[in-house]
């Protein structure tokens, strides 16, 4: 995939993200090679960054490589290589021990470990020294997600000619328990180095404002939407993310998914009702919560186990990391549980894939489906319940979604439920499995009205529009 022709420049639009937008695989020979790693983001910015002269700085995602930068298509790609103790401590460490369960409402207790903080850092002005070498003067960086968040203040200390943006991809927390982290003031005047921040909703912006202005000398600037920070405006917003809803869409149309989607049904037996649920396996999405409600439901013989089934598709995730270990455990005993009570030979009333799956198969997942249960106990977005609206062109299915999803503010005509309340869960369940079709068609036509209207490539867009980058002549 190297395209050795093009040469390295500086480049006039930078994304930097904990990860590159390929992955360099190692081969059972040891030797490497580097593999596509398509995903919603990529598939946004990579018509920006190409028409730009773009580049891309991030891990490769395999501890002590050293890989060196190439340009693949027109994009630069630039690695930053992370030792398996930086993996450790930087990334299972304080990005997924400390920080995510911190800012999913600690969900699950974060730890707080000063070695995990120290490779934060380091790792933080690894990249900031990186981007630096890559970045034309002027030049438009985009930083993703918390992984990074001391990058935009290391990185204006080293460039205070570049443009800054930062995006936050999981919730900003409630101001009592970001207060936890003893960190904090030096997180916030991370993100302080930015000239816009970025959030899925205007709730993160409003805590972070607060914050920066009770920890920090920002002071609250002319509007809502931004703080005074010595002689610096940053700008605050609310930016929802999305998917590419068309091409999904159009994917989900196909014959092949049309056809693949009866195949399923078939295979499961042909029942009346299909319940799905599709997560990185993670305890922030509530897989337990639908798994309660299921079971419940079944038993008190509200739901028929011979005419109903769901499917748990779980996509591996973060194995290493602690929290994950127990969680798996837990759901898979009461996978086994509830097939064990409830199951006949050749007829699961529960199936569980721990895989990831093609994305045509996921498709038809989606249009196999009657009731897709999304119960986050807290997301920042959750794209699952926009993949499943924008497969519907039948208008079948009912979503039900968790209101603690940051979907929930946009998808307002889904079935939404209190992921903590079970009862509510299995109110809105059963509904869902009950509801007249032409409740469920008006739904659902709702639904698409707003996910087709507004896709990731709009999200992209409005976010580098607010950050002041000039539109370029990719629609040309
Ligand atoms: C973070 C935030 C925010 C899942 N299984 C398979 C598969 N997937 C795809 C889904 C979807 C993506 O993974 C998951 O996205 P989510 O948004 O649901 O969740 P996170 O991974 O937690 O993402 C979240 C997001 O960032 C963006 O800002 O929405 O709140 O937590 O696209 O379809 N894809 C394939 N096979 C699978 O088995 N191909």
């Amino acid at each position: 995939m190297r395209d050795e022709s093009t040469e390295l420049t500086g480049a006039d639009f930078v994304v930097v993200a904990n990860r590159l937008p390929v992955d360099l695989e190692e081969l059972p020979d040891g030797t490497t090679r580097w593999k596509r790693s398509p995903g919603g983001l990529v598939t946004a910015l990579e018509p920006m960054l190409r028409t730009r002269d773009g580049a891309w700085v991030g891990w490769p995602g395999l501890p002590d490589a050293e890989a060196e930068p190439f340009v693949e298509d027109g994009l630069q790609l630039h690695p930053v290589s992370l030792s398996a103790k930086d993996v450790e401590d930087y990334y299972e460490g304080f990005s997924n021990g400390t920080l995510w369960p911190l800012y999913h409402d600690v969900v699950a207790p974060p730890a707080f470990h000063r070695h995990w903080w120290q490779a934060y850092v380091r790792v933080n002005q690894r990249f900031a020294e990186a981007t630096a070498k890559v970045a034309a003067h002027g030049a438009t960086v985009w930083i993703q997600d918390y992984q990074l968040q001391l990058l935009p203040a290391a990185l204006r200390a080293l460039r205070p000619d570049l443009r800054i943006g930062f995006f936050l991809h999981i919730p900003f927390p409630p101001t009592e328990l970001f207060m936890q982290l003893p960190w904090r003031k030096q997180v916030v005047e991370g993100l302080l180095g930015a000239d816009l921040v970025g959030f899925h909703t205007a709730g993160g912006a409003r805590n972070f404002r607060w914050l920066a202005t009770r920890l920090t000398e920002a002071v609250p600037g002319h509007t809502r939407n931004d703080v005074q920070y010595g002689d610096r405006t940053v700008r605050l917003g609310a930016f929802p993310i999305s998917i590419d809803s068309g091409a999904l869409d159009e994917l989900a149309r196909s014959d092949e998914v049309q056809q693949r989607a009866k195949e399923i049904r078939a295979d499961l037996g042909n029942p009346e009702r299909v319940i799905l649920g599709v997560d990185r396996l993670d305890y922030t999405k509530g897989i337990d919560v639908r798994l309660r409600a299921f079971e419940e439901l079944i038993a008190e013989g509200s739901v028929d186990a011979e005419q109903t089934v769901m499917i748990q598709l779980a996509t591996p995730s973060r194995e290493r990391v602690e929290h994950y270990q127990k969680m798996r455990n837990d759901i898979e005993q009461s996978v086994g549980r509830i097939n064990g009570e409830y199951a006949r030979v050749g007829h699961p009333v529960l199936h569980y894939l721990h895989q990831s799956l093609p994305r045509d198969d996921l498709a038809a997942f989606f249009v196999a489906a009657d009731v897709m249960l999304v119960t986050p106990l807290r997301d920042g977005m959750n794209l699952v319940a926009k993949e499943y609206v924008a497969c519907r062109s039948d208008l079948g299915g009912v979503l039900v979604l968790s209101e603690f999803a940051g979907a929930a503010i946009e998808l307002r005509d889904a079935v939404l439920v209190n992921p903590h309340d079970t009862d509510g869960v299995k109110n809105a369940l059963l509904s869902a499995l009950t509801m007249p079709a032409a409740e469920g068609k008006r739904r659902m036509r709702a639904l698409r009205r707003q996910v087709l209207t507004h896709d990731v490539d709009r999200w992209a867009r409005s976010f580098l529009a607010a950050l002041g980058l000039p539109d370029g002549d990719d629609d040309e």
